[in-house]
C-alpha cells in the first residue's frame, strides 16, 4: 500500500502561443507563495488561495496581456489545477469533502468541494460591476472553471450576499482555499484508503 503521507508536490509547465505558465505546488505546505502573473489583482487573489489553503504555490505566467487578461487567468487556472491533481496522485487518505460559509465585512460566500476526480463547477455569483480596477470580474468564473476542470474536483461557489465587488471576488478565493485545505488534508481515520466505495477517485 502506498504511503498516504508521501510527498504531495508537483510541478507543471504549460506553453501555448498565448501564455507560458510554470506552477509548483506543495499540498502539505504552510501557505507560502511566490506569484507573478503580470496581473496585480489576480496575484492578490492567488496569494489568498495559497495562504488560506496552506498549499504552497510558486506561479509564473507570461501571458499575452496586450490582448487582455483572459488567457493569462484561464491558463494559470489550468496549470494550478493540473499541478494539484498531479500532487494528489490517487487521492489516497484524503478527507475528500468540505464546505464553508466565509464572511468578509458585508459579504458572505459559500464554497463546497468534493475532491472526487469528477470535474464540475456550479457558479452562483453575480458581480454588480464589470471591472475591479482594470480586472474583468467575469474572469473570476473563468479561473474557477479552469481550476475545477483540471484539478478534477466538483466545486460549488455561491455568493449569498455582498455589495463590494473586490470583497465578492476575494471571498470566492478565500472560501475555496479553506475548503481545499480541509478536503485535501489527510484524514488519519481513512488509514491510507481511497475515500470511495468504488475504490478509486482517479
Ligand atoms: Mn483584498
Amino acid at each position: 500500500m502506498a504511503e498516504a503521507t508521501s510527498s504531495r508536490t508537483a510541478q507543471v509547465s504549460r506553453k501555448t502561443n498565448e501564455t507560458a505558465v510554470s506552477v509548483s505546488v506543495n499540498i502539505d505546505g504552510t501557505g507560502t507563495s511566490k506569484i507573478a502573473t503580470g496581473v496585480g489583482f489576480f496575484d492578490h487573489m492567488l496569494d489568498q488561495l495559497s495562504r488560506h489553503s496552506l498549499i504552497d504555490m510558486e506561479i509564473k505566467t507570461d501571458g499575452d496581456l496586450h490582448v487582455d487578461d483572459h488567457h493569462t487567468v484561464e491558463d494559470t487556472g489550468i496549470a494550478i489545477g493540473q499541478a494539484i491533481a498531479k500532487a494528489l496522485g490517487d487521492r489516497r487518505g484524503i478527507t475528500r469533502y468540505a464546505s464553508l460559509d466565509l464572511a468578509m465585512d458585508e459579504t458572505m460566500t459559500r464554497a463546497a468541494v468534493d475532491v472526487s476526480g469528477r470535474p464540475f463547477l456550479v457558479w452562483n455569483v453575480a458581480f454588480t460591476s464589470p471591472k475591479i480596477g482594470t480586472f474583468d470580474t467575469e474572469l473570476v468564473r473563468e479561473f474557477f472553471q479552469a481550476l475545477a476542470q483540471n484539478a478534477g474536483i466538483t466545486l460549488h461557489i455561491q455568493n449569498i450576499y455582498g455589495a463590494n465587488n473586490h470583497h465578492i471576488a476575494e471571498t470566492c478565493f478565500k472560501s475555496v482555499a479553506r475548503v481545499l485545505r480541509t478536503a485535501t488534508e489527510i484524514d488519519p481515520r481513512q488509514a491510507g484508503r481511497v475515500p470511495s466505495t468504488k475504490g478509486t477517485l482517479a
